[in-house]
């Protein structure tokens, strides 16, 4: 079983904008914006609908960088997360009741308190790369198994 999830990460050289998620799955982690899709929403609508509502801004550019199947060990559903690029933001960043939003410097992305596979994957999406992706986790959020590669086209 497939599960459909957006994540937008903005980025306008050289600041990342990312958010302390204070609830639920991932809470605790460094992120970006995203989450579930909703009934006739497009991917790409869903991934604007969740910037708004946990960060409370807009975006100009938007553009699909990568797509990210992860599997957890022992547990036969897939979540299909489909990574966005954006920029030229429109409006402040705001706290939501989900995120806390913070601009770090593109050196200074703290890898130690974000989901472990997100190290492989920003430097292409920073870089302007197309990818695909695949993580297993095991216990702990461990990676025990990955492929990624650069793609033309997703
Ligand atoms: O609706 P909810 O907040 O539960 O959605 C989960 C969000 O977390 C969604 O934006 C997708 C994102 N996400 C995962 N796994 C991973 C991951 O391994 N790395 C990153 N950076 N984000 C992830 O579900």
């Amino acid at each position: 079983m497939k599960k459909i999830l957006t994540l937008c990460i903005i980025y306008e050289h050289p600041r990342v904008l990312l958010g302390m998620k204070k609830r639920g799955f991932g809470q605790g982690k460094w992120n970006g914006f995203g989450g579930k899709i909703k009934e006739g929403e497009t991917i790409e609508a869903a991934a604007k609908r969740e910037l708004q509502e946990e960060a409370g801004i807009e975006v100009k550019t938007l553009a699909e960088a990568g797509i990210l199947d992860f599997e957890f060990e022992g547990n036969p559903e897939i979540l299909e997360v489909h990574v966005f690029k954006g920029q030229d933001i429109m409006g402040e960043p705001l706290e939501s009741e989900e995120m806390e939003p913070k601009w770090f410097h593109i050196d200074e992305i703290p890898f130690e308190d974000m989901w472990p596979d997100d190290k492989h994957w920003l430097p292409l999406l920073f870089g302007g790369k197309k990818f695909r992706g695949r993580f297993l986790f095991g216990e702990e959020d461990s990676i025990l198994d990955m492929a990624l590669q650069e793609v033309k086209e997703l």
